[in-house]
């Protein structure tokens, strides 16, 4: 028996600062009733789906930074949500800012949650790699302070749930390579990824106009390299005067385009995945079992970044 996972992508428009949690919840039902609608099981929308990207500006008052997290999950406005995935019997994958007390002290994450479709939560990811920077930069036409206001997370885990192994990043840690390779490493299936990517990149505008090449790039070659489905979701559009790539795609386990969005706008589009699709590359041209060879890989963890020797000259322990 095949086992077919209708995913549908919710791709975000633009969330606007004036924008209430309110108005963005109805949203996503809106886009959550769509989908299963159209069948689907799953919906996955993007990072920081609750409200604008506010890494874009430097924030010195606490309160403010603050209102822009979530003390609980479900909490009174983010409820509906919740409610409606178990009526409807949806899951849904959604990433928020997470404000949460670890032993006294209060902790910021850029997180994801994963919920089946009776409504609980079964997963959550903290993202691991943090892009942009730490302090205030006034040369940048708009700032990335993701540096700043989140703690990175420790872990890529996988969990079982709607039929198959499935894994959980955020944006720009579909950039690498070691977020889907140890996922893969645990059998996963079916990543999702919500991203808020702007097209304009400060310290490389050299990469803008290949921003949304970039995206699918990083998608298909995760995707193809660990025989996995991979879901990519934006939050699209001009956000406060800063336009964010839409892009939004679910990439089969051959690297193929499956489906995507063609809008930069709210949008939802289903896709069947066969997760069964999978063994047609994890048991033949990426049999990690059969052709790795991790002895030789050390390096890998071993370094975090290029290490030369003092002339320069490369260098090997
Ligand atoms: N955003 C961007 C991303 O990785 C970025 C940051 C943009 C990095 C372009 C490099 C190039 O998609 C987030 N939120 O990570």
């Amino acid at each position: 028996m095949t086992r077919y996972l209708n995913v549908a992508m919710g791709q975000l428009g633009p969330i606007q600062r004036s924008d209430s949690r309110h108005q963005v919840v109805a949203r996503l039902c809106e886009m959550m009733r769509e989908a299963r609608s159209l069948g689907a099981q799953l919906i996955v929308f993007p990072e920081l789906a609750l409200t604008t990207f506010f890494p874009r500006w430097y924030i010195e008052d606490e309160a403010e930074l603050n209102s822009f997290f979530e003390r609980e999950m479900p909490g009174p406005e983010t409820r509906a949500l919740f409610d409606l995935a178990r009526e409807l019997g949806i899951g849904f994958y959604l990433g928020y800012a997470e404000l949460t007390q670890e032993q006294g002290q209060w902790m910021r994450y850029n997180t994801a949650i994963l919920v089946d479709q009776g409504g609980r939560i079964v997963g959550k990811y903290r993202k691991v790699h943090l892009p942009g920077h730490a302090e205030h930069e006034p040369w940048r036409r708009f700032q990335h302070l993701e540096k700043r206001y989140f703690t990175p997370g420790k872990r890529f885990d996988v969990h079982q749930a709607f039929g198959g192994i499935v894994g959980m990043a955020l944006c720009n840690d579909r950039r690498w390579a070691e977020t889907y390779r140890v996922m893969g490493l645990q059998g996963v299936e079916l990543v999702m990824i919500g991203y808020n990517t702007p097209v304009h990149n400060a310290p490389a505008p050299q990469h803008d106009d290949l921003s949304l090449f970039h995206n699918q790039l990083s998608m298909q070659a995760g995707a193809y390299q660990n025989g996995t489905w991979v879901v990519g979701v934006a939050k699209a559009g001009m956000e406060e005067g800063v336009d964010s790539i839409g892009g939004s795609c679910i990439i089969a386990p051959s690297g193929e385009v499956r489906a995507c969005c063609i809008t930069k706008e709210d949008e939802v589009v289903v896709a069947r995945c066969d997760l069964d699709f999978c063994a047609l590359y994890k048991q033949t041209t990426f049999n990690f079992d059969l052709h790795r060879h991790p002895e030789t890989y050390g390096l890998i963890v071993a370094r975090k970044g290029v290490t030369l020797a003092a002339d320069g000259s490369p260098w090997r322990d």
